[in-house]
């Protein structure tokens, strides 16, 4: 056999490439129909359900709130390599190649079965992989067929030319071409650039179906909810917050309010499919839809959130404005039967989180929130529907795409989280953090003014204290308190700065005096512990 001119060889490999997007973009358009993932997304998922905690914990600390799209970019370059050698390979070997598509093909197609995130019958979701391996070994066999009648045929001879003789790879041959020369005449160039055309066409009217199609019906539900005023509003902003630039501003703007989940693809949740089930351990089930979730009785609450996964001066707190059904209230209406001790809360994309019915009701203000900073819940934050508990971390409070709210008992269940690794329950514990100055700033010394956050949801923050270098605590001056259940921001002045490096440490105390303790902790299992401290250096 001839070998194939390495022209060859790179246009079967991009082949490979065209026909791999061709298949993708008719399966993701397939996806938009049935209501399943498409088989990226499936695939995602299933490396996401399945990475291991110390893993998942290295991608948060490396890539932080980039996590999903360093994980789909990766994905691409794989799944470019791996097309390209399915054009690489099938040039000479169709079979094998074909054989490798329907390899990927079965593993999104068991990817979507097990995948939880949407809730189209795996019958119907699992159309999209099969349209993806059908499409994609179409195109491929279609693109390299005019390639291979060119790679493998020995070039035409005239009578008189020299008998074929053993070439090597690189030779020219009898005609005096070299590989990578022009493509030789047994190479059908019309019949591949109907294929190359034909299957771009493929790929371009399915991307345009999902754009089109696969945008999302949440965000137009979304533009067209109305949120009632609250029966109870919020109290008054206190006079002096955001006392110092730089520092995180009091309330969290929704577009800079930290995101913390396992979903790659935002659940697309509209309001008017949207229906909220109380079931388990109670008198009588409830179910409500989003018109009779707005008609309770609404609260408005500032309320900070915060994830577990936050290390000592990390970023993952947020304060907002919630308006918000009373948990309380809903549950006492269905009758909380003796015994149960948790809430198991599901979310729309199969999230489940645990929460304790024992907090929820005592008291403070745990909700079902509808709207955030004075908008809709935003898409990733929740749209329509999500929990807020006050003094829980995100983790085992914050549903969000809420949709089902069983109670029932710790024992009867895992949470998601809890599988992981993470503890069962998950107050959040006392912490301060530095914003500014930066860490390595460089300051003027007659201007050393130093600020940031302190927060013990429900307990509240009493004192802060900064200490430069080993020098002695001294008090910060904390804007007034403005609830338990929300952070408050420090300030502190050095009066009489000292050129040169030095390191700046906060610690904060509670209302019932507890102190932060310096002993470092790291997230994982219930939350880190320690003093934060940034170096900077005085001009
Ligand atoms: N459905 C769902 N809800 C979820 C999560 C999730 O992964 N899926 N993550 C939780 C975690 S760990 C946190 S800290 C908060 C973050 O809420 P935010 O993204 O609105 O800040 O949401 C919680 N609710
Ligand atoms: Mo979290």
């Amino acid at each position: 056999m001839v070998e194939p001119m390495a022209s060859h060889r790179f246009l079967a490999a991009g082949a490979g490439v065209l026909a791999g997007l061709a298949g993708l973009a008719a399966g993701s358009a397939t996806a938009t129909f049935t209501g399943g993932p498409t088989p990226v997304i499936a695939v995602g998922n299933a490396v996401v359900a399945r990475t291991p905690g110390f893993l998942k914990d290295f991608a948060v600390r490396q890539f932080g709130e980039n996590d999903k799209a360093v994980l789909l970019g990766g994905m691409a370059v794989v799944l470019v390599a791996l097309a390209a050698v399915a054009g690489w390979i099938g040039l000479t070997r169709p079979r094998v190649a074909v054989g490798l598509v329907v390899a990927l093909g079965v593993l999104a197609a068991l990817a979507t079965a097990v995948d939880t995130t949407t809730s189209a019958p795996i019958a119907v979701a699992l159309l999209a992989p099969l349209v993806t391996t059908v499409v994609g070994v179409a195109a491929l066999l279609q693109l390299l067929r005019p390639l291979q009648a060119g790679a493998t045929q020995p070039v035409e001879r005239r009578p008189g030319d020299a008998a074929p003789l053993e070439r090597r790879p690189g030779d020219a041959d009898p005609l005096g071409r070299r590989p990578g020369d022009d493509l030789p005449s047994g190479f059908d160039r019309r019949r591949f650039l109907t294929a190359v055309l034909g299957t771009a066409a493929v790929a371009a009217v399915g991307a345009g179906i999902t754009r089109t199609l696969g945008t999302s019906g949440a965000a137009v539900s979304r533009a067209g909810v109305k949120i009632p005023a609250p029966a109870s509003a919020a109290p008054a902003l206190p006079a002096g917050v955001d006392p110092l630039e730089g520092i995180s501003s009091y309330l969290t703007p929704n577009r800079d309010f930290y995101r913390v989940d396992t979903a790659l693809l935002v659940p697309d949740v509209p309001a008017d499919t949207w229906r909220l089930r109380i079931h388990g351990d109670v008198d009588q089930e409830l179910e409500l839809d989003f018109a009779e979730l707005l008609d309770e009785r609404l609260i408005e609450r500032r309320i900070t959130l915060t994830c577990v996964s936050n290390e000592v001066g990390g970023p993952y707190a947020g304060n907002a404005t919630w308006i918000g059904v009373p948990l309380a209230d809903l549950l006492r209406r269905a009758g909380v039967r003796e015994g149960a001790d948790a809430l198991k809360c599901t979310s729309a994309d199969g999230m489940v989180i645990g929460t304790p019915l024992e907090v929820v009701l005592d008291g403070r203000d745990a909700m079902i929130a509808i709207a955030m900073n004075g908008e809709p819940l935003p898409l990733d934050h929740g749209f329509p529907a999500r929990m807020v508990v006050p003094g829980l971390y995100g983790y085992v409070s914050a549903t969000k795409w809420l949709v089902d709210i069983e109670v029932t008992r710790f024992a009867d269940f895992t949470a998601y989280w809890t599988e992981r690794g993470w503890a069962e329950q998950a107050p959040i514990k006392l912490a301060s953090r530095i914003d500014v100055p930066r860490s390595f700033e460089s300051l003027a010394a007659d201007a050393v003014r130093v600020g940031g956050v302190a927060w013990a949801q429900h307990t509240g923050v009493d004192s802060v204290e900064v200490r430069v270098d080993d020098g002695p605590w001294e008090r910060a001056r904390l804007v007034p308190q403005d609830g338990i259940d929300t952070w408050r921001q420090w300030t502190w002045q050095w009066d009489d700065a000292s050129p040169g490096d030095h390191e700046l440490t906060v610690r904060a105390t509670d209302a019932e005096g507890n102190t932060q303790t310096s002993d470092r902790e790291p997230p994982r299992p219930d939350g880190s512990t320690g003093w934060h401290s940034v170096r900077f250096s005085v001009k």
